[in-house]
């Protein structure tokens, strides 16, 4: 593994300079835009390096690329777009642990979390090439005689895909694997906390898709402005825009796509609890809220942020969970004994310290952590606190490693708490009974997206159908069926025989139209 004294080195082997242009168009071409800002190793405090902005003509150029080159790849045969994914993955891997590198030092992450967000770009890759091989349409039965119904699937456009910084490359590989699969061209405007992830990942696919023709396939945009995302929000040329963000930035994203007729897919803000019943593991339960809560200093959209305990395990798990807590090794996110890197700026520090004075102010307990920690890099304590579902700090979602823990006594008292939060991405429940667990699961159960038993709400894998409920913002990425948002679905007929039968068996008798036959 690459040391922070090889830093340099790697971000050069990965085509990082000092200053990095601002736009891509997909063909190995670069657009310089204007001013700059920096990109901040979280851990130190420091530039990592600078990026270029945007410009209006920067974007236009992008987006132009994604058009005209959307109208040749959308009749490459799906498994040939296949090849492209195909080879895509196999340059993720070569490159897996420079670019978990990257994400580290660029995200605060710790190296095995960026190197497992690597390997999610590989699988997702890898799903993709098996669904090039089979983007199937149903074929339907007809009510008319010698009449074939059926739907097809067809490419969509050039798709939006506007990125958060906690993945900042995992989440642009869910989409742009599959848009590219589906036949789309793929603009990316990805998060200003982390524009050299992306650098990397479209340097890596400009050089593969020069050998598969795909040039402009994936386009790149930078800015650490807010027009890009309005202007792609609201532009017709755009079918689809898949944001990654908080409620509040897709609260305003969505309107302006809905006002065009554009599609939105939206991955907002989670709120995630955890349930542990009076029969629950908690050699299970343990590993899984530690990772839940702590993972990516308790930046993801599924962290693991409210954590109901039956009373009769409350102490039980409180002692285990504090004497855990207090073991967490916080510090640089490359040394590999770290589980708790940096949070990603001061912003987010000054939010942590935010919350938790508002926890304590409403009668919060603090039973661990609650402190920044001195330095320059923003690090804070993971933090344990006991309160009440109902306060609005409770409500919302912290980007923080804090969980809120609050005592139960029935199931259906936990889902209902669970369920009264605005948000609705991912759940989990720890049990060991068989009926309690199917009762989660059901449609009275919990509402989210995400519904796990025995396991935590976050780390999960490609396969499934990510995304979530209410303020989530209802989107499906990844797995399962998610495909289908990246396409526009065509139900087809065709009247094989020769009478016009009305569907709904209307008699309609127009006049007669043929030519009178001569006598
Ligand atoms: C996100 O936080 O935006 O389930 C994505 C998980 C990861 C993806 C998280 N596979 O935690």
């Amino acid at each position: 593994m690459p040391h922070r004294d090889q830093r340099d080195t790697l971000l050069q082997r990965l085509g990082i300079e000092e200053l990095n242009p601002a736009a891509a168009l997909g063909d190995g071409s670069w657009r310089s835009g204007i001013g700059g800002f920096a990109s901040i190793d979280p851990a130190v405090g420091e530039p990592l390096a600078l990026v270029q902005r945007a410009t209006p003509d920067d974007l236009e150029a992008a987006l132009a690329a994604a058009c005209r080159v959307f109208r040749h790849w959308r009749e490459v045969p799906a498994p040939r777009r296949g090849l492209f994914v195909r080879d895509l993955a196999d340059a993720w891997r070569e490159k897996k642990d420079e670019l978990g590198t990257l994400i580290a030092l660029e995200t605060g992450k710790i190296k095995a979390e960026a190197d497992g967000e690597v390997q999610e770009m590989i699988d997702i890759a890898d799903f993709a090439v098996g669904l090039s091989r089979r983007l199937e349409g149903s074929v339907l039965a007809s009510e008319r005689p010698q009449h074939r119904l059926f739907e097809q699937w067809h490419p969509l456009g050039p798709v939006a895909v506007i990125t958060a910084f906690n993945f900042p490359a995992a989440v642009w590989a869910w989409n742009a694997t599959l848009a590219a699969v589906c036949g789309d061209t793929v603009v990316w405007k990805p998060s200003p906390k982390a524009p050299l992830s992306a650098v990397a990942v479209q340097r890596i696919a400009d050089e593969v898709a020069a050998r598969h023709g795909a040039g402009g396939v994936f386009t790149l945009v930078l800015s650490d402005e807010t027009w890009p995302v309005e202007r792609l929000a609201g532009d017709a040329r755009v079918p689809l825009v898949s944001f990654t963000g908080s409620s509040h930035v897709g609260r305003a994203v969505a309107p302006l796509v809905a006002h065009r007729f554009g599609r939105c897919l939206l991955e907002c803000s989670g709120n995630n609890a955890l349930i542990v019943d009076e029969s629950a593991d908690l050699d299970l339960a343990l590993p899984a809220i530690l990772f839940g809560a702590v993972g990516t200093a308790g930046q993801r959209c599924t962290t693991t942020r409210r954590l109901f305990v039956h009373e009769a395990r409350l102490d039980e798990l409180i002692d285990r969970l504090t004497r855990a807590y207090a073991q967490i090794r916080i510090g640089d996110p490359l040394e590999p004994a770290t589980l708790l890197g940096p949070l990603i700026d001061e912003e987010a520090r000054r939010a942590f310290v935010a919350a938790v004075a508002e926890a304590q102010a409403a009668g919060g307990e603090l039973l661990h952590g609650g402190n920044t920690l001195p330095g320059h890099g923003f690090f804070v304590e993971p933090t344990l606190i006991r309160a009440d579902n109902a306060w609005p700090v409770v409500q919302r979602e912290t980007f923080a490693p804090i969980l809120y823990l609050m005592p139960f006594r029935t199931l259906d008292e936990a889902i209902r708490l669970q369920n009264a939060a605005p948000q609705g991405l991912a759940s989990a429940l720890f049990t060991s009974d068989l009926r309690r667990a199917e009762r989660f699961l059901a449609a009275a159960g919990s509402d989210c997206g995400i519904a796990n038993v025995n396991l935590g709400t976050s780390g999960a894998e490609v396969g499934g159908a990510f995304g979530g409920e209410k303020e989530t913002g209802g989107g499906r990425e990844a797995g399962s069926d998610a495909w289908k948002a990246y396409m526009r679905r065509q139900t087809a007929t065709i009247n094989w025989g020769s009478s016009l039968p009305l569907a709904q068996g209307i008699n309609f008798r127009p006049p007669s139209t043929k030519p009178p036959v001569a006598s």
